[in-house]
């Protein structure tokens, strides 16, 4: 068996020999909650605790029956719709119960401690995708495309996540997968027949085979940032003098009052996060803490946060009062494509300190009256265009996708030199299974168990 078949089997038999069982509903007051019971007793847990004109175990497969969930003895839980889902043709592969019962935090939590007494155990998070995926009923890639689905907060980012759910990134990498590995049998032939070796006109066709897979990889690539957008959104940050208006502003932006605003210099002491969506670009805003000398502890910690999330800004806005003196450290960085100078409080008079040249290239806006608002979400917009952030394309790696095909891209290029370099084909097949094994990482061909705790610990109970 290949040995990426025996770290399957190795992981699938560690993990899938219990029947699990979790709320799938978050938590809280609701209509219905659902509860699922996945292995090779769901079933059997079912007919412990139900009470129908049928026993589950009689249930055609998909189909809702109405009945009574029992305690130990013979006490009522609640009235509920149950669904038998037969092996293989469920979410993960095994057979698959759920029960409809009424939403409720103390209905839902009794109706799985119904089930863990009939046999089954509490399922970890994303332990029912992860059973889709050692039972082959999805790729890495549409495993994860299950957390992204949840967490879309745009119509892109949903497009994206749907895409690859429905295995178009998978194909792409399927595809370069085999390509790698018809370009491997071949050398490893050459290997094997050593006196038949690579002929030079060969040479120019495998050269050619890797460029081309290569740029596959590098095209893949290039859509990190806009997966790493269309996963977290673009990160913009308000920062600036107290009292300039950032709390204000992001109030605005967002459409309701968020944060308090205050006439006291220092009211913001730590770093605020929202998303909103500016014309289907989510944008994750941070307002921070003002900038000034200050010899309040609690005030220098927040505005040592303002400088790390400066840092890791993707665009910042510089918000100064116009009716103000200019800031004794106020840096107008014109020709910055990463930062937009703003001057709020339009409605006051402007003080001469914004005179030509200062202020020359700011936008003045009025948190106040919302005039210049609609030109700072233009600019804003087109900053992000600019620096190619907006999302256009719906298939797009996250960053565990990044590192494995930068991984193969490397391996790719010491390939590529070794041919250049004319070295013996072992070295180009040492190079050429090393992009491989990062690749088929992505889809989960390899190394299952090392990449399976990071994928599926980010999921929710019940998924
Ligand atoms: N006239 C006028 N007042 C404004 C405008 N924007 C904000 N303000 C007022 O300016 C004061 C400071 O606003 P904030 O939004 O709290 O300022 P900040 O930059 O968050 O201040 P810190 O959190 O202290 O750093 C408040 O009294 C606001 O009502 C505006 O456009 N025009
Ligand atoms: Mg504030």
């Amino acid at each position: 068996m290949a040995t990426e078949a025996v770290a399957l089997q190795l992981a699938f038999d560690m993990t899938v020999a219990d029947t699990i069982a979790a709320i799938s509903t978050p938590p809280g007051e609701g209509a219905i909650a659902l509860v699922r019971v996945s292995g090779a007793n769901a079933i059997a847990v079912a007919d412990k605790i139900f009470r129908g004109k049928e026993q589950p175990s009689r249930f055609a497969s998909h189909v809702q029956h109405f009945g009574e969930i029992l305690d130990g003895g013979d006490r009522l839980i609640d009235q509920v719709m149950l669904a038998v889902h037969r092996a293989p043709a469920s979410y993960t592969g095994e057979d698959l119960v759920e029960i409809s019962c009424h939403g409720g935090t103390l209905v839902s939590a009794k109706v799985l401690e119904a089930c863990l007494r009939a046999g089954a155990r509490v399922a970890r998070p994303g332990e029912f995708t992860e059973r889709a995926f050692l039972n082959g009923k999805m790729d890495l890639t549409q495993a994860e495309a299950v957390i992204d689905l949840i967490r879309a907060k745009t119509d892109l980012a949903l497009r994206s996540a749907t895409e690859q759910l429905e295995g178009r990134l998978g194909e792409k990498i399927r595809k370069i997968r085999d390509e790698l590995v018809a370009m491997l049998a071949q050398i490893e032939a050459s290997i094997d027949f050593p006196e038949e070796g690579i002929a030079p006109d060969k040479g120019e066709t495998l050269r050619a085979r890797l460029d081309s897979i290569r740029e596959e990889i590098a095209v893949l690539l290039a859509t990190a940032d806009q997966g790493r957008v269309l996963r977290e959104g673009v990160r913009v940050v308000i920062y600036g003098a107290t009292n300039a208006g950032k709390s204000s502003l992001l109030n605005r932006l967002l459409g309701y009052d968020r944060v308090i605003v205050s006439d006291t210099h220092g009211t913001t002491r730590d770093t605020i996060e929202e998303t909103v969506n500016l014309d289907r670009v989510p944008i994750r805003l941070l307002d921070t803490a003002g900038l000034r000398p200050s010899p309040d502890g609690l005030e220098r910690e927040g505005i040592i946060r303002t400088e790390k999330s400066l840092q890791l800004a993707d665009l910042r806005l510089h918000i100064a009062d116009r009716n103000a003196a200019k800031p004794p450290h106020f840096e107008e960085r014109a020709g910055d494509a990463n930062e937009i100078v703003v001057l709020n409080k339009s409605d006051l008079p402007e003080h001469p300190d914004w005179s030509r040249p200062c202020g020359m290239h700011a936008l003045r806006i009025s948190c106040l009256t919302g005039e210049g608002l609609p030109e700072l979400q233009k600019q804003i917009l087109s900053r992000i265009t600019k620096q190619n952030l907006r999302p256009e394309s719906a298939v797009a790696i996250n960053t565990r996708h990044r590192d494995c095909l930068r991984r193969a891209l490397e391996s790719c290029d010491r390939a590529r030199a070794a041919m250049d370099q004319q070295l013996s084909s072992e070295y180009l097949a040492v190079d050429l299974n090393e992009a491989l094994r990062a690749v088929g990482e992505v889809i989960g061909a390899v190394d299952v168990e090392q990449i399976l705790d990071s994928v599926f610990g980010q999921f929710c109970i019940g998924k």
